[in-house]
């Protein structure tokens, strides 16, 4: 396909809720939308998931924005084999994952479309709907933390996720399970601990949770497995799986039990393909991770977490529980027995709301071939 034009957008997303983890609280997003058209007329839309600062990884919106309009934007337009092909593309660039995955699932957005297919068959996926999780940010306070599990047990939601750092760790646990004793649940440090607080660690493992996520530093993968050892509570890595590689690697030094998988975080849907496909050779069970994203990257979550290898409840949940009002129509909603059903229209499947789109745009760039 010739790649004609790659569209780029800011737009600023307000949060019905603020989310806090351990790195800090997010009120409004800064995203970046990925629009690649070419000479046929045939679009796609992807999204750089970044955060607002440096602080879940070192990317963010503004350098995320210089990097796609002056390289990866300049180097994806033009004659392009297949959407598969696009990561490589752009390989002279080191790092910037999360911008390179902006144009690269729009490729593989747009190459669907061409071929008439939902994104989640066209990726190879067998899913047709997928289980659904929420992951719940530190509260105020505990009382508050027991209300919104509540209502998303209500819901329907199949595992709840709580964020948990110093502080907001062992006693928010204990609370959680005397209310719930039967729900999945599980804790997310985002790196907030080290090998010191094995103590903690093992005092957790009473608690029956279904896994531990990214306890230990960001980019370490030697401490979880020493870890790992230690406690009884299967370790889940995310921050520290930024590549295929560093998956095989992880499940080598059986530094995790488990794999959360981010779209963003890998680089797109051809990297993640192969992070799940070694995860499922590897018997390691994988699930989809989330960004706060809005309805663009929601939707190619949606298609990811329909391959085989994702097997456990990701963080991928209703549009309605971040925004008043999603980019995308129809929102994505979650069925009461915790499930969204894979799209069967071409594509991501849902339709862009391009006005209100419009309506959201602080900085608009055009690249062409
Ligand atoms: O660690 O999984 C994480 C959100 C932003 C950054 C990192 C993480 C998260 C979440 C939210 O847990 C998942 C979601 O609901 O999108
Ligand atoms: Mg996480």
């Amino acid at each position: 396909m010739l790649i004609t034009s790659i569209e780029l957008r800011e737009i600023r997303l307000p949060l019905i809720h603020f989310f806090e983890t351990s790195f800090g609280r997010t009120t409004e997003r800064r995203i970046i939308l990925a629009r690649v058209a070419d000479s046929d007329g045939a679009e796609g839309w992807g999204e750089c998931t970044c955060g607002e600062g440096p602080f879940y990884s070192d990317e963010w919106t503004d350098p995320a924005w210089a990097t796609l309009k002056e390289f990866l934007a300049p180097m994806s337009v033009g004659e392009v084999e297949s959407a598969a092909d696009v990561y490589d593309l752009m390989k002279r660039v080191r790092g910037h994952r999360m911008a390179k995955a902006a144009i690269e699932t729009a490729c593989w957005d747009l190459e669907a479309k061409r071929a008439g297919v939902p994104l989640w068959k066209y990726l190879g996926g067998v899913q047709t709907e997928i289980p659904c999780g929420v992951s719940i940010g530190i509260q105020d306070s505990p009382h508050q933390l027991i209300e919104k599990i509540d209502k998303e047990v209500s819901a329907g939601y199949q595992r709840i996720k709580i964020k948990i750092k110093p502080g907001w760790d062992v006693d928010i646990v204990r609370r959680v399970r005397e209310r719930f004793p039967e729900i999945q649940l599980m804790g997310d440090a985002n790196s907030a601990y080290t090998l010191n607080d094995t103590p903690l660690f093992q005092e957790l493992d009473q608690f029956k949770l279904m896994m531990l996520e990214q306890p230990l530093a960001y980019d370490d993968m030697f401490d979880h497995a020493e870890l790992q050892k230690r406690i009884k509570t299967p370790i889940c890595l995310d921050e520290s799986i930024k590549t295929p590689a560093d998956a095989k690697h992880a499940f080598a030094l059986k530094a995790c039990r488990i794999v959360n998988v981010k779209l963003g975080r890998v680089g797109g849907h051809a990297p993640a393909k192969q992070v799940e496909t070694i995860a499922r050779e590897s018997g390691i069970p994988a699930w989809c991770g989330g960004m706060l994203e809005s309805g663009i990257g929601r939707a190619h979550n949606i298609a990811m977490a329909t391959l085989a290898g994702f097997t456990l409840p990701g963080d991928v949940s209703a549009s309605g529980r971040y925004w008043e009002e999603d980019i995308i129509e129809p929102p994505v909603t979650v069925s009461s027995r915790g499930t969204i059903a894979a799209p069967d229209k071409p594509g991501i499947g849902f339709e862009i709301n391009i006005k209100r789109i419009e309506q959201l745009t602080l900085r608009k760039e055009v690249i062409t071939s």
